[in-house]
C-alpha cells in the first residue's frame, strides 16, 4: 500500500478512535511505516492502558482487502474500479437526476457509530440538509437515543456521566464494562478499593457480576419493574432528598402514587428476582446514598419499554440526590464551539422527516429519522419514495433489524452509495463503493466531555486516492452546486478553525498540546443557579413529563411487561442479542486473522439444561427462528450460572449469519423508535447433519 507518513521516523500522539473510547496513542512510524502503537500515560480517558482492538490497528490499516479505489458496480453484478472524480460525477448527476424526478426528499444520507457525533456527524447532517432533504439517517436511531432521550425527559441534559471514582456505590443496569467500557474498569477499581459497593442488575451473570457485592438477575426487559420497587422502597421509608424534590422537581406525587403497586413482593412476581434481594438493593441504596453512580446500557436501551425504564433510573437519582454531585450522575459543560448543522437555517420540517410522525420524540429531541420506517420508503411503502442514499462508515445489512427487510430495501435504491474501508454485506449491495479512510488519515476534535477536554487527532498518513469523511461531502457538494455556501472550507484543518473560533481556543494550541486542555473546570448542582433544560419548560427535574402529554404517551414511566410472555407457547425462549465482546467491534474486525481464529463463527450461549432439552451438544449446528425470520449458528453451552434456561445469547454482528435476520423493525419503543434487540420471542431447531 502506497501510504505516507507525515514523519518517516518516529512517534506520534493521536486519539485511537476504534471505539467511542477515544484512547490517546503513540503511533510508532519507521521508514515510514506503522510498526507500533502504545497507549499514552498521560490522558486521563486510558492513563497508559489501550485494548486489544485498538492494538490491532495495524491490521485494519494495512489489511490486504482494503479497498483502495473507487468501485462501481457492472450490470453482471461485479464491480469494476474507476476513478475518483469520474465515481463522484457519476454519483453527483445520479443524485440530481433523482432530485428532478422525485424531488430533494428523496436523497438520504447514514452515517455509522465509527464516526458518530461531533464534526464527523455534523458534515454530513449539513450536505443533507443543503441539498434539501430533512432524511439523515445513523446508527442513532438504535444506539444511545434511548439514554439520551430518558435523561433529557427527566433531567434536561442528555451527556449523564458517572463517576464511579468519586461514588461510594456503582450500579451497573444492562452494562458490561469489562467488553466495551475500558475507563470504567479503572474507575470502577479505584472506588471498591476505596471501600464503595458495586452492585450488577443483568439478565447475564456477565463478567463484571463477579465482582459484585449484590448481583440481580431480572427476568429479560423486566427491569422498570425494579427500577419502580427501588424507588417505592425509598419513597415509603423516607430515604429520599426531600430538598431536590420540593425545590427542584414536579411531578412527584404523580410518581410516588404509580409506585405504590410495586412492593418488594410484586417486583418478585414481575422479575423473578427475589423480594429480599430487591429490599437489600434499596437498603444499600439507602445507606450509600447521595453518592450513587449509576449507568444503565443497551441492556435496557434495547426493549420496548426502554425510555421509559431509564426514565425510572434517572427519576431515582433524582430521588437518592445523586443528581450532579460529585460520585453522583453528573453533566458536563460543553465547549461551545461552533455547529455545523443547519436546523436553524433550513428546518425543512414540511418536508417530512422519515420517521418524525411515528416517532416524533426523536426527531423532535434529537433530530433523528428513523432507519427502520426508512426501509418502507425504500421499498415504494412509505409517504413518498426514497430513492437514493449515501451511506458512510455503518453496515445496516448485519447491524439493522430484519436483515431480509433491510437486504430488499436498500437493492431497491436507484442510488446507493457506501463508503467503507471493505466490502461488506451492505458495500456489496452499492452501485458505488468509496474506499475511506480511517482515522489515522483524518484530523479532528474530539471532545472528552467528561473531563472536559478538548483534544485534536493528528492526520498519521495519507493514501493516494483515498479521502476522508470532509474532502468526500466538500466534493460532493460542489458537484451538486450548494459548495461555495455550504462547504467553503478547503480541508477539514479549516472547518476545525471555524468550529473553535468562538471558544477562545485555537487549532494551534490544540497542535501543540496532543494531550488535549481542559475548556473549563467542572461544576456541580448547576441545577440550583440556572433552570434544568427539560422538554416541557418547567426547569426542575420531571419524574412525569407534560411534554409527553402532548404526543399522547404517558406522562410517567409506565412499567408494560415484555411481549415475549403473550408468545411463549411458540416461541419459548428469549433471544438476547449484541452483548459486546472485547475483540470484535459491532460487524468490524471480524477479518483479522488472529482474531478469527478465536472467534471463527456466530455461537449462541444456551444454558446446559436447555441444551440437554434440544439435544444439544457444544458446537452442533442450530436454527433459530422466531416470527419473522431464522438465521443457522453454532451452540455454545455455557456453564448453568452463567444464563437463565430460557434466554439465550448472540453477538449482533457475525457478518455470515446476522442475527438481525430473526429481529423485529417494527415493534419499536414509542418514544426512541428502538427495536427491543434484547428480548426477541424464538423458538431453537436442532440441524441433524
Ligand atoms: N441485534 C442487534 N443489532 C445491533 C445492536 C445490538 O445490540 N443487537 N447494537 C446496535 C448498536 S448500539 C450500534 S451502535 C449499531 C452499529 O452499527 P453500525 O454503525 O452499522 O456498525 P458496523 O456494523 O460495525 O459497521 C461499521 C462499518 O464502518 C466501517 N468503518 C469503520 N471505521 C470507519 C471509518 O473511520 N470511516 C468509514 N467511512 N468507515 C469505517 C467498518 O468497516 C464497518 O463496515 O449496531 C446496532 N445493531
Ligand atoms: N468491544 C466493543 N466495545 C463496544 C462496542 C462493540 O461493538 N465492541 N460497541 C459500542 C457501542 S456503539 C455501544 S452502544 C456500547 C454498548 O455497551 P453496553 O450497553 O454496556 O453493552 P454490553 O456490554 O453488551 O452490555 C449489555 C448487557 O445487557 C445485558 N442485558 C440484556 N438484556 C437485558 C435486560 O433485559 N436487563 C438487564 N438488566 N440486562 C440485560 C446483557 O447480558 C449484557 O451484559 O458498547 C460500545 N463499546
Ligand atoms: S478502547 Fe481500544 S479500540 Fe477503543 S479507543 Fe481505546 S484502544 Fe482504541
Ligand atoms: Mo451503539
Amino acid at each position: 500500500m502506497n501510504a505516507k507518513a507525515i514523519i518517516q521516523n518516529g512517534t506520534v500522539q493521536t486519539m485511537c478512535r476504534m471505539c467511542d473510547t477515544r484512547c490517546a496513542v503513540k503511533i510508532q512510524i519507521d521508514n515510514g511505516i506503522m510498526t507500533d502503537v502504545t497507549p499514552d500515560a498521560n490522558h486521563p480517558v486510558n492513563e497508559g492502558r489501550m485494548c486489544v482492538r485498538g492494538a490491532a490497528v495495524r491490521d485494519l490499516f494495512y489489511h490486504p482487502d482494503r479497498i483502495l479505489k473507487p468501485l462501481k458496480r457492472t450490470p453482471d453484478g461485479t464491480f469494476m474500479e474507476i476513478s475518483y472524480e469520474q465515481a463522484l460525477d457519476e454519483i453527483a448527476e445520479k443524485a440530481l437526476h433523482i432530485k428532478k424526478e422525485s424531488g430533494t426528499r428523496a436523497m438520504s444520507v447514514w452515517k455509522g457509530e465509527a464516526v458518530g457525533f461531533f464534526q464527523q456527524e455534523e458534515y454530513a447532517r449539513r450536505f443533507i440538509q443543503a441539498f434539501g432533504s430533512p432524511n439523515y439517517f445513523s446508527n442513532d436511531a438504535t444506539c444511545f437515543n434511548g439514554r439520551y432521550l430518558a435523561y433529557r425527559l427527566v433531567n434536561g441534559f442528555w451527556d449523564n456521566f458517572p463517576e464511579f471514582e468519586h461514588a461510594d456505590l456503582v450500579i451497573l443496569w444492562g452494562t458490561n464494562p469489562p467488553a466495551c467500557h475500558m475507563p470504567f474498569m479503572r474507575e470502577i477499581a479505584d472506588a471498591m478499593q476505596r471501600g464503595a459497593k458495586l452492585i450488577v442488575i443483568d439478565t447475564r451473570r456477565n463478567p463484571i457480576a463477579y465482582q459484585a457485592d449484590i448481583f440481580a438477575r431480572p427476568m429479560t426487559a423486566t427491569d422498570g419493574a425494579l427500577a419502580w420497587g427501588l424507588c417505592r422502597y425509598l419513597i415509603t421509608t423516607n430515604n429520599y432528598d426531600h430538598q431536590l424534590v420540593e425545590d427542584y422537581s414536579v411531578g412527584f406525587d404523580q410518581f410516588a402514587a404509580y409506585a405504590e403497586k410495586f412492593t418488594p413482593e410484586y417486583v418478585e412476581q414481575q422479575t423473578g428476582v427475589d423480594r429480599q434481594t430487591v429490599v437489600e438493593i434499596a437498603e444499600m441504596i439507602a445507606r450509600r446514598r447521595p453518592k450513587v453512580s449509576m449507568y444503565p446500557g443497551t441492556g435496557l436501551e434495547h426493549q420496548k419499554n426502554g425510555v421509559n425504564n431509564i426514565r425510572v433510573i434517572a427519576a431515582l437519582e433524582s430521588l437518592v440526590g445523586a443528581l450532579d454531585i460529585k460520585g453522583g450522575c453528573t453533566w458536563r459543560e460543553s465547549l461551545g464551539g461552533r455547529n455545523l448543522t443547519l436546523y436553524d437555517e433550513l428546518p425543512l420540517f414540511d418536508q417530512q422527516p422519515i420517521g418524525a410522525d411515528t416517532f416524533p420524540v426523536l426527531y423532535d429531541l434529537r433530530k433523528e429519522c428513523h432507519t427502520m420506517t426508512a426501509m418502507e420508503y425504500m421499498l415504494d411503502q412509505g409517504e413518498y419514495p426514497l430513492r437514493g442514499m449515501i451511506l458512510t462508515a455503518a453496515n445496516p445489512a448485519v447491524s439493522n433489524p430484519n436483515t431480509r427487510k433491510v437486504t430488499e430495501a436498500l437493492s431497491n435504491l436507484d442510488l446507493f452509495v457506501v463508503n467503507d474501508f471493505f466490502l461488506t454485506r451492505t458495500a456489496k449491495l452499492a452501485h458505488y463503493v468509496l474506499p475511506a479512510a480511517t482515522f489515522l488519515e483524518r484530523s479532528e476534535l474530539h471532545y472528552y466531555s467528561k473531563y472536559q477536554r478538548v483534544g485534536l487527532s493528528q492526520k498519521v498518513f495519507e493514501i493516494p486516492g483515498v479521502h476522508d469523511e470532509y474532502t468526500l461531502w466538500h466534493d460532493l457538494a460542489h458537484r451538486l452546486g450548494f459548495g461555495e455556501k455550504y462547504f467553503p472550507w478547503s480541508n477539514e484543518e479549516e472547518v476545525t478553525r471555524w468550529i473553535l473560533e468562538p471558544t477562545g481556543i485555537t487549532l494551534e494550541e490544540l497542535q501543540n498540546h496532543p494531550e488535549g486542555l481542559v475548556y473549563k473546570p467542572i461544576r456541580y448542582k448547576k441545577y440550583e443557579t440556572a433552570p434544568l433544560p427539560t422538554p416541557s419548560g418547567t426547569g426542575k427535574v420531571e419524574f412525569a413529563s407534560e411534554y409527553l402529554k402532548k404526543f399522547g404517551l404517558s406522562e410517567i414511566p409506565e412499567y408494560i411487561p415484555p411481549y415475549y410472555l403473550q408468545v411463549k407457547k411458540n416461541y419459548p425462549f428469549v433471544l438476547q442479542t449484541g452483548a459486546r465482546k472485547p475483540l470484535l467491534y459491532h460487524s468490524g474486525h471480524q477479518n483479522i486473522p488472529r482474531f478469527r481464529t478465536i472467534l471463527p463463527t456466530a455461537q449462541v450461549e444456551i444454558h446446559p439444561a436447555t441444551a440437554a432439552r434440544l439435544d444439544l451438544k457444544d458446537k452442533d449446528r442450530v436454527k433459530i427462528i422466531s416470527e419473522i425470520g431464522s438465521v443457522e449458528v453454532e451452540a455454545k453451552i455455557v456453564h448453568k450460572n452463567e444464563i437463565l434456561p430460557d434466554v439465550l445469547e448472540l453477538y449482533h454482528g457475525w457478518q455470515d449469519s446476522p442475527p438481525n435476520f430473526v429481529t423485529f423493525d417494527l415493534r419499536n419503543d414509542p418514544i426512541s423508535g428502538f427495536p427491543s434487540w434484547k428480548a426477541v420471542p424464538v423458538r431453537v431447531e436442532k440441524i441433524q447433519k
